[in-house]
């Protein structure tokens, strides 16, 4: 019988669970599925863990999530179309739910699916090479300190990319009297109460980690942006100046000459697309971005068809996406779709990073990754879900923090599978303190 290898059981390996169970639920006889899970549970950066550094086993803690973590996007933009909020929560809940909310959401799709019993949980895929037109899969189970060899036919790399963290260095950093860490390791914004911290960056993490210090208390957060300011309407305590230049005791110096007294310095400096375990011609080599090369279709490695990745590109969408991208590669698995010639694939390929190479604004990316999705979406028998509504959502939502950053999350939107409209939070987000599900739940404050 074939055998498909999945490694990870983030939001992207539950996606493709749950593609063949549908599969085999129509019918279908589908290949034998093992999925490697390093983590002792599922969810992948959902599943939020305290520790940083290394876990009990001295393996590399994953989580990069953090406490107080609401959905950074309207959730009507990431619902799975096969499992909608409505049929979860049985209510209709607010667009931008807290991190333990949206876990319930994406583990209440796998507990339905029954598809737990293909993961072994506290086994990390150590090494692999194809060898015989087979994968060869090296695995060592933490909890019992053994080490496995299986072969698979098919491998599914589902392990993410926001985990291992990019680490610049800045002058001064060796002398510098307070803290300094990365996005990978921030936890809790309370910790930074009354403080002075620097955050570098200017992607999502940089802004949200801002947005979290001054929400929680700091004295001052100072944002240092490398090539482009986000240029959002902060508050008055936040404000963004040019790149750090170096920091001498506690004073840091900006390239534009700005300086600021800093306790704490965090690096949100992004992530490295890291896979270590893959010999070297299966290895997926690329920075955060909207096309990573050498993926036909985003998912099928180039040079050997029997080998996937998912959610690799960087991303505007999330989880229905990934489910396009898995319902896509179950489909070359189970030989419903057929990938054309080497010439064909090369075109897709180029001309797709031709196009991301020329987009020059959010909203052209919006729309980019809008297209590449709906071009999946079609490939493969994925429920219907109203992706020209999403693109709308995304837009708004781009328009809703460029008008008010503390305010976005206050808003509403409809959704694209059931048409619900989603009912206000009955706290605004900048005085909700307490992301737990419970008070999430309550329709009064
Ligand atoms: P992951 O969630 O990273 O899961 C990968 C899994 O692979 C993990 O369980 C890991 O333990 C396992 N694994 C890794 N290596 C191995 C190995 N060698 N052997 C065995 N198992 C392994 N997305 C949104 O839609 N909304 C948000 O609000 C949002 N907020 C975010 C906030 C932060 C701080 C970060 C970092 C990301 C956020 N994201 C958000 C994006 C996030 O990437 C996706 O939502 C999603 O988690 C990606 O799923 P994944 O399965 O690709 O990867
Ligand atoms: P991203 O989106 O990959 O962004 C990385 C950021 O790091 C980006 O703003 C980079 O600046 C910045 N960067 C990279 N190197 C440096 C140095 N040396 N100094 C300063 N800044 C640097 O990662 P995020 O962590 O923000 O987001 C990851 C996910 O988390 C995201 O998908 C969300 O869902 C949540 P640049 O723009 O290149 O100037």
């Amino acid at each position: 019988m074939t055998k498909v290898a999945i490694i990870g059981s983030g939001p992207c390996g539950l996606s493709i669970l749950r593609s063949f169970q549908q599969a085999e639920e129509k019918g279908q006889t589908i290949p034998e599925l093992v999925c490697f899970e390093k983590q002792s549970d599922w969810g992948g950066l959902w599943n939020y863990s305290w520790r940083t550094g290394s876990d009990q086993y001295g393996d590399l803690v994953h989580n990069s999530m953090y406490r107080y973590l609401w959905s950074n996007g309207p959730k009507e933009c990431l619902e799975f179309a096969d499992y909608s909020f409505d049929q979860h929560f049985k209510q209709p809940i607010p667009s931008y739910p807290p991190r333990e909310v949206l876990c319930d959401y994406i583990l209440g799709r796998a507990k339905e699916s029954d598809i737990k019993k293909y993961i072994q949980f506290n086994t990390a895929v150590t090494n692999i090479i194809f060898n015989n037109d087979q994968f060869v899969i090296t695995s060592l189970n933490k909890k019992e300190n053994s080490i496995s060899k299986e072969h698979f036919d098919y491998l599914v790399v589902a392990t993410g990319h926001f985990s291992v963290p990019y680490i610049p260095e800045y002058e001064g950093m060796n002398s510098f009297p307070g803290r300094i860490l990365h996005s990978h390791d921030f936890r809790d914004a309370e910790e930074f109460r009354n403080k002075d911290v620097v955050v570098l960056g200017s992607s999502y993490s940089a802004e949200d980690i801002a947005l979290q210090c001054y929400k929680y208390g700091a004295k001052s957060v100072t944002i240092g942006y490398r090539n482009h300011p986000m240029g959002f309407k902060w508050s008055v305590g936040m404000k963004e100046v040019h790149y750090l230049d170096k920091l001498e005791g506690n004073k840091a110096t900006f390239k534009d000459g700005h300086t600021q007294n800093v306790d704490a310095l965090i690096l949100c400096s992004g992530y490295l697309h890291h896979f270590p375990f893959l010999e070297e011609n299966l290895k997926l080599k690329t920075h955060n971005r909207l096309y990573p090369p050498k993926l036909y279709k985003g998912v099928v490695w180039q040079n050997n068809h029997k080998l996937f990745y998912l959610g690799m590109q960087d991303q505007f969408y999330t989880f229905n996406m990934f489910d396009c991208q898995a319902w896509y590669a179950r489909d070359v698995i189970m030989g419903k779709i057929q990938v054309p010639n080497d010439a064909e694939i090369e075109k897709d390929i180029s001309d797709w990073v031709a196009k991301e190479e020329a987009l020059e604004d959010p909203i052209q990316m919006i729309d980019f990754q809008t297209e590449y999705t709906k071009d999946l979406h079609v490939a493969s028998d994925y429920p219907k879900i109203d992706f020209e509504l999403i693109r709308t959502h995304f837009k708004e939502w781009k328009h809703h923090k460029e008008e008010n950053i503390m305010t976005y999350r206050n808003k509403s939107f409809s959704s694209p599978v059931t048409g619900t409209v989603a009912p206000l939070h009955h706290t605004l987000w900048a005085e909700a303190m307490d992301d737990s599900m419970t008070t999430f739940m309550k329709t009064q404050s």
